[in-house]
């Protein structure tokens, strides 16, 4: 049988224009933005695929949601309707909205960890380890292999390799680590997820050691849906009684509501710690506001309890993902260098052989998120030396394995004529890829430098 064409569960009832520029107007742009697509302004951006993160379309539901907030300073309605939605989607006792996932994270670093001690991580991710660290905190990574290797095509590359964490445990005892952070659809390596098994067996490891799990569940949704299509036993079951499978392994979750949950703002913390919890509320009131409200407003916690429910629909996040590897589809094909297999909300271009004559630290993605800003109007994301950061003793870069370009997807946002532009755009740089030259950094910000560091075009320096 002749398979058919699935197209996007949902119409479009609102547009906003695109701007589109010229060549010598984006030279401009770059140039004041010190290179950084971070410092670009968004109205020379043309398709922005920054991130992921708060640029979802929301849909009606959530639009007419919003007019019911209530914005009561304290036991607002609408804290109890998004309780109950989190109850039902993610299943946990507690619930403690912040006003973005890293919020939730500041909370969590500064309630569960003790100076010293470590808290292992499939991968780290920036603003996790941030407030790791600041806690006094020491990250660990615990992820597989493969997934420092961009063309292994092992379908969970987010896994947790067990064997590092025992090592962990028979070095410094499992009373120096404060907890397990488990991510789902593991952004640093390329939105890979893990396996409902790996999971299984990971929980049952930490039992022994009587060590909780608490998720960065930020895309756990994208990863139910790979644990759907690709896991044995997963065919057919709804995404949303694979997250509830998920989240019943762990004792808690931070989450970025500006991914997964559709919202353009928003994040909580959700255990079912009781002390944890009381805690969490002690402190939230301090950085955010009262518990039931977080740093939102009435209306952002109404849109998200509906984006709640509506990311857990299977149509919607079938069509979701393979948006993304329907872009990814259509670079592999031109041998264009990325992570494979594609992951959840973006494709990642492997900038390390993309531009093999440029050094690591000639900062090679920053430099192609640059050239395809420049050729197109395409805005990326470096994930690679310059997300690493420094370490902190040493001064010395992080050199990560992984030097690479995000080509972010928002949801529900772009159609795949979008794709189609990005991909040309990318497969011509490819073919043109020995004139692209280097970046040196002139500015760098003490802690997630990415944001706001600035760089020069090294040929310019030389002159
Ligand atoms: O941007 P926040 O503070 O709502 O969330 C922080 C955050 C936590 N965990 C993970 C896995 C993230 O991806 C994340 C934020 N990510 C951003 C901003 C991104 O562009 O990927």
């Amino acid at each position: 049988m002749r398979t058919r064409t699935v197209a996007e569960p949902y119409k479009i009832k609102m547009v906003e224009p695109l701007r589109m520029t010229t060549r010598e107007e984006r030279e401009r742009a770059i140039r004041e933005a010190g290179f950084n697509t971070f410092l670009l302004r968004s109205e020379d951006v043309y398709i922005d695929l920054l991130t992921d993160s708060g640029t979802t379309a929301m849909s009606d539901a959530q639009w007419s949601a919003m007019m019911r907030g209530d914005e009561a300073y304290a036991g607002a309605r609408s804290f109890y309707r998004l309780e109950a939605a989190q109850k039902e989607i993610y299943g946990f006792k507690h619930m403690i909205p912040t006003h973005q996932g890293r919020a939730a994270e500041h909370l969590t670093s500064q309630i569960r960890i003790k100076p010293g001690q470590y808290v292992p991580m499939n991968m780290y991710f920036t603003t996790t380890r941030a407030h790791v660290e600041r806690a006094g905190g020491i990250f660990y990574d615990c992820i597989v292999d493969e997934a420092k290797d961009p063309w292994s095509d092992f379908p969970w590359k987010g896994n947790v390799d067990v064997a590092k964490l025992q090592k962990l445990v028979d070095q410094v005892g499992p009373e120096s680590i404060a907890y397990l952070s488990i991510s789902p659809c593991v952004n640093m390596a390329g939105g890979q997820p893990f396996s409902m098994a790996n999971l299984r067996e990971v929980a049952a490891w930490a039992d022994r050691y009587g060590l909780p799990i608490i998720f960065d569940a930020t895309r756990a949704v994208e990863n139910a849906y790979f644990i759907q299509q690709r896991e044995e036993g997963y065919a057919g079951v709804p995404v949303a009684r694979i997250l509830r499978e998920m989240m019943r392994l762990g004792e808690g979750c931070t989450v970025s509501s500006k991914k997964d949950n559709l919202v353009n703002i928003g994040g909580f913390l959700a255990t079912n710690n009781d002390a944890f919890a009381l805690k969490a509320k002690e402190l939230v009131v301090v950085f955010e506001g009262m518990p039931t409200y977080g740093g939102l407003a009435g209306r952002d916690l109404e849109a998200l309890a509906q984006g709640m429910r509506e990311m857990v629909e299977d149509a919607y996040i079938a069509s979701r993902v393979e948006q993304v590897a329907y872009l990814g589809r259509r670079l592999s094909e031109a041998g264009v260098p990325m992570v494979r297999p594609v992951g959840g909300h973006a494709v990642f271009l492997d900038a390390k052989r993309f531009l093999p004559h440029l050094a690591q630290d000639q900062f090679p993605a920053q430099t192609l998120a640059a050239a395809l800003y420049l050729d197109s109007g395409v805005r990326a994301m470096e994930r690679g030396i310059v997300s690493a950061g420094r370490n902190h003793k040493t001064g010395d870069h992080h050199r990560p394995e992984l030097e690479l370009v995000r080509l972010t997807i928002p949801r529900r946002v772009y159609t795949n004529l979008h794709m189609d532009v990005v991909a040309e755009s990318c497969i011509e740089l490819f073919e043109h890829r020995e004139t692209i030259k280097g970046l040196r950094m002139v500015y760098e910000p003490e802690s997630l430098r990415f944001f706001q560091a600035r760089f020069e075009e090294l040929e310019a320096v030389a002159c």
